[in-house]
């Protein structure tokens, strides 16, 4: 393997792809569940995997991934999301060949801007 990597870099002068900008952004703290991601790429993609997961290890459902290859990724979150943190997980295919894969972290505030309190009845 790490021959095959090595005679692949030397014909390869071209940087990596890797994931220039997505929405969310990682650690973006979000006042609305969003209603799509956007991934952006400094090549062209081919998206193989991509899972969102809510509060709680919930898969939230997200658009058909995109067959043909792009540098831009936009799949559309087909529910409405609770406020909550969440975990963007996806892999592609550069257009070198290279497996790339990340992830992004991002939190949902709720609606209301109070911190909500619960209270226990008493014993
Ligand atoms: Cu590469």
């Amino acid at each position: 393997m790490g021959f095959l990597v090595i005679v692949l870099q030397a014909q390869q002068l071209e940087a990596h792809t890797r994931l220039t900008q997505s929405f969310p952004s990682d650690s973006a703290v979000l006042v609305e569940g969003p209603g799509e991601v956007m991934l952006t790429f400094s090549t062209d993609v081919r998206l193989t995997a991509i899972s969102l997961l809510g509060p709680g290890g919930e898969l939230k459902k997200l658009g058909p991934v995109p067959e043909k290859m792009d540098q831009n990724i936009f799949l559309t979150i087909q529910e409405k999301l609770a406020p909550g943190d969440y975990l963007l997980t996806w892999r592609a295919v550069g257009a070198d060949t290279h497996l790339v894969s990340g992830e992004i972290h991002f939190s949902v505030l709720g609606s209301s801007s109070s911190p909500s309190v619960r209270v226990f009845p008493e014993p």
